[in-house]
């Protein structure tokens, strides 16, 4: 058994009572109750979930097991010479609720390396697919069709007690962690370099590795490695999350789960929206022939959008109501890596008037931007411009979170998810309405 797989092992034993208790002695007692408007309205702030992997405070922003973004990139240890840490010790943090020592990080290196290696079929189905597909159709594709490789589902046919469980979870998480960067590197070379495939390197990273097959110098493989982590998690209750969830409790295997969950984020109002930010920039930048407008020539863009009744892209938040601390770090990172980037002063002029014009719009319940308003201007100065890529990357690093929680449903056996559906005259009568 490796550390991380002792580790978690003892932290399973460790919680299960907890809920076991939660459940038998306090079950009954509330902690939430459930509007109309939120039975109509896609459950804002309904209290239904539990994951210990991650919290999101309106005001605050993320933590990852307790910790800030700033605490979490301080924490965990860095490969010699870089400025944002392993990936692969951020999987430790969420896994086990405890930093890994170095040595234990670079187990985990050396442990995803040997399960990389992506099967010649899968391959072989994108391939097949048309090349103008989209990137996300093609990623979330090549996950399914490994399902056949599920040690989760070979493990329930020969019959496997639920306490079990969360043991060939944790295996399929593994191989998914390990295979998700190299097959999006592999879709980014087929479908933007003209097929020319980079091989994984021998010793790099998983954040290296990518940069290396990616074909992108340094520092693209620190920017991956902070962007792998920024998008890790979100709580349970944002759409991929909640998805991978849903259908996993099925006790439906990772792949399925996380498969369906990349489907989730590839809508425009969820993960898609960095690719749209881009669109957005690149169409006024087209009406501005190349030249960064004024505030007031962007306030004007901003006008255009939202009075066509179409959203402002990278900006609103279901539960933020601040600015997301995942765009304030990744702002660090372009004021210290690409100051005078005319994106990045596109982005900066957004982030000067949008909000003021959300406001007196008087719709978006939080006008500050979100994580997506800030990613792809990284991607487009280091070369990756075919923007309809970027939400293939959030994928990546979204299936961080999204598997450890499978480990952990499967762990304290988390049921079958089935909540209650009203007719909208049973609502009708609810409120008292008599015509
Ligand atoms: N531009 C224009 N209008 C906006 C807006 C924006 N950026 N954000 C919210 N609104 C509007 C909503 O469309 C809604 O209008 P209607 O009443 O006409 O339906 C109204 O304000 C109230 O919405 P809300 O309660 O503030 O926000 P929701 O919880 O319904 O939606 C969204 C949250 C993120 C989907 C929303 O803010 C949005 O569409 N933003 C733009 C797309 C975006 O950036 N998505 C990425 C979010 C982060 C993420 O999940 N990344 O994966």
């Amino acid at each position: 058994m490796s550390s991380l797989m002792d580790r978690l092992a003892g932290k399973i034993e460790a919680h299960r009572p907890r809920t076991v208790r939660l459940i038998k002695e306090y079950g009954s007692v509330k902690c939430g109750e459930v509007t109309i408007a939120q039975a109509i309205g896609g459950m804002r702030s309904v209290r239904s979930l539990v994951t210990d992997i991650s919290y999101l405070d309106p005001h605050e922003g993320i933590r990852f097991r307790g910790h800030t973004i700033p605490e979490t990139l301080e924490a965990l240890p860095k490969p010699a010479g870089k400025e944002y840490p392993y990936v692969e010790g951020h999987i430790f943090l969420l896994l086990t609720g405890d930093f890994p020592t170095e040595e234990e990080t670079l187990e985990l290196v050396e442990e995803f390396k040997v399960r990389r290696a992506v099967p010649q079929y899968v391959i072989d189905v994108m391939r097949a697919m048309p090349r103008d597909t989209h990137p996300m159709t093609m990623f979330a594709t090549a996950v399914l069709i490994m399902q056949r490789e599920s040690e989760f589902k070979a493990a329930y046919e020969k019959g496997i007690s639920k306490m079990e469980m969360w043991k060939p979870m944790y295996e399929d998480a593994m191989n998914l962690w390990a295979r998700m960067p190299v097959i999006a590197a592999y879709i980014y070379r087929m479908k933007y370099k003209a097929d020319t495939i980079i091989e994984p390197h021998p010793t790099l990273d998983m954040g290296g590795n990518f940069a290396y097959m990616m074909g992108v110098a340094e520092p693209y493989d620190d920017l991956m490695r902070l962007y792998f982590i920024l998008h890790s998690d979100h709580e349970s209750g944002n759409a991929s999350a909640h998805t991978g969830h849903l259908v996993a409790s099925t006790l439906s295997d990772a792949y399925y789960a996380y498969s369906a969950a990349l489907d989730a984020l590839a809508g425009p109002l969820h993960g898609l929206a960095n690719q749209e930010v881009l669109r957005w920039i690149q169409g006024v930048m087209d009406k501005m022939g190349g030249e960064v407008p004024t505030d007031d020539e962007m306030k004007k863009f901003v006008w255009d959008t939202l009075n066509s009744g179409q959203v402002i892209p990278g900006f609103g938040h279901a539960v933020l109501r601040k600015t997301d601390p995942r765009y304030m770090e990744q702002r660090n990172f372009c004021i210290k890596n690409l100051p005078n980037d005319p994106i990045f002063e596109y982005v900066n002029s957004l982030f000067n008037v949008v909000p003021d014009i959300l406001r007196e719009q008087g719709k978006a319940k939080n006008p500050w931007p979100n994580v997506d308003a800030q990613s792809g201007v990284c991607q487009w100065y280091y070369g990756v411009t075919d923007y309809d890529f970027y939400t293939v990357l959030f994928g990546v690093g979204r299936g961080l979170g999204v598997l450890a929680n499978l480990v952990w449903d499967r762990a304290l056996g988390y049921p079958l998810e089935r909540p209650k559906s009203l007719t909208t005259a049973m609502l009708e009568d609810v409120a008292g309405i008599k015509e």
